[in-house]
């Protein structure tokens, strides 16, 4: 019995002891490439086009780190996931991050030895119903069918939501995005739940778009952010701070045109962000130029949310809660100094 628990010490400290040991960046820059867990295929989000080229907002997280980490925005390999293989191609090394409209939630960040670096979208859980059916709330949609996707918090806060106001329904649990358009589409389930940003992207697969409509209840919280693996600190700081330096770029108004103007700035602030003064390339294992890489390469963070989610997308998302703080939002960076 003892000799069984001491093993069992023994293993679990191995266990522990490798990812911490795993340098990520190394890893990356030995490869050449970044490689990005992705979904496989939400307009606006990530979707490949007929070339087999990646875009989208969170494309555009994944081309961020790899400026940032490699200087080229380009370096990187997309790994598409569904909900039910992201976290386990995580966790095995085959991603080095997952950029895949996740939400950030406690058992997910402790329990399943990731860790969430931040929030990119701060989203929440919608219903959409046919036009026809005459409903305008979700209160209303006792003894619906609704369609969710396999292990996601969809699932989970659909389950509660019903439960807390006592309306019956029954759950159809499919495991791929498209597969529930095409239920949708067909009439088996009366209601598709999911993010709610992701509900306007998935109503542009159906075949008549304008037959549908979006309630208005929101019923959950779900800050989508990137995550990366537990015990790499250094990819977690740059995971991180890419993220940040987007932010960081709008609030201090750099974009990607006039970020090389902004190397000479008079302020400060924009030079030591864009690194032509100070050493935070240096404190996170990076050029010197990793973020003006980032802005220059990519744009910053109000630049991809309108290309790829806002008023130039075929989404027409409105900036909402994801406005900066000082314009109302929640969106805030810490200084990059
Ligand atoms: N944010 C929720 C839901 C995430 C989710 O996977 N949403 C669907 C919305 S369409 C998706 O991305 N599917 C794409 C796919 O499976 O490739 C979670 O983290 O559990």
């Amino acid at each position: 019995m003892k000799h069984a628990i001491i093993t069992t010490l023994v293993l679990g400290t191995a266990a522990l002891a490798a990812p911490a040991k795993a340098d990520t960046l190394d890893i990356v820059k030995q490869r050449g490439m970044v490689t990005c867990g992705v979904s496989q295929g939400v307009a606006g989000f990530s979707a490949p086009d007929d070339t087999g080229k990646w875009s989208g907002f969170d494309i555009d997280i994944c081309r961020a780190v790899a400026a940032a980490a490699l200087g080229d925005a380009d370096k990187v390999s997309y790994v598409p996931l569904s909900t039910n293989e992201r976290f386990t191609a995580l966790q095995s090394g085959t991603v080095d991050l997952l950029s895949r409209q996740t939400t950030w939630t406690l058992s997910r960040d402790a329990g399943l030895g990731i860790r969430f670096v931040g929030t990119a979208y701060y989203d929440g859980q919608g219903f959409m119903v046919r036009k026809e059916l005459d409903i305008d709330s979700a209160l209303k949609l006792s003894g619906a069918t609704v369609c969710t996707e396999q292990g996601t918090t969809t699932e989970q806060n659909v389950a509660d939501y019903f439960g807390a106001n006592k309306l019956k329904y029954e759950p159809v649990v499919i495991d791929s995005a498209d597969a529930i358009v095409k239920a949708f589409d067909t009439g088996r389930c009366d209601v598709y739940t999911t993010d709610a940003s992701a509900l306007y992207a998935q109503r542009l697969k159906l075949a008549d778009p304008a037959a549908y409509v979006v309630l208005p209840e929101i019923i959950s919280k779900e800050p989508l952010g990137p995550a990366v693996r537990q015990g790499d600190d250094k990819w977690f700081s740059i995971v991180r701070w890419a993220l940040f330096a987007l932010v960081e770029a709008e609030e201090l108004g750099i974009t990607q045109a006039n970020a090389e103007a902004g190397l000479t700035s008079a302020n400060p602030a924009i030079r030591r962000f864009l690194g032509a003064e100070g050493d935070s390339g240096q404190q996170l294992g990076l050029d010197p130029r990793w973020s003006y890489n980032i802005v220059s390469k990519v744009g910053n963070y109000g630049e991809i949310f309108e290309r790829n989610l806002g008023q130039s997308s075929e989404l027409k998302i409105d900036r909402g809660i994801n406005a900066l703080w000082n314009a109302g939002g929640l969106m805030y960076a810490p200084p990059v100094r």
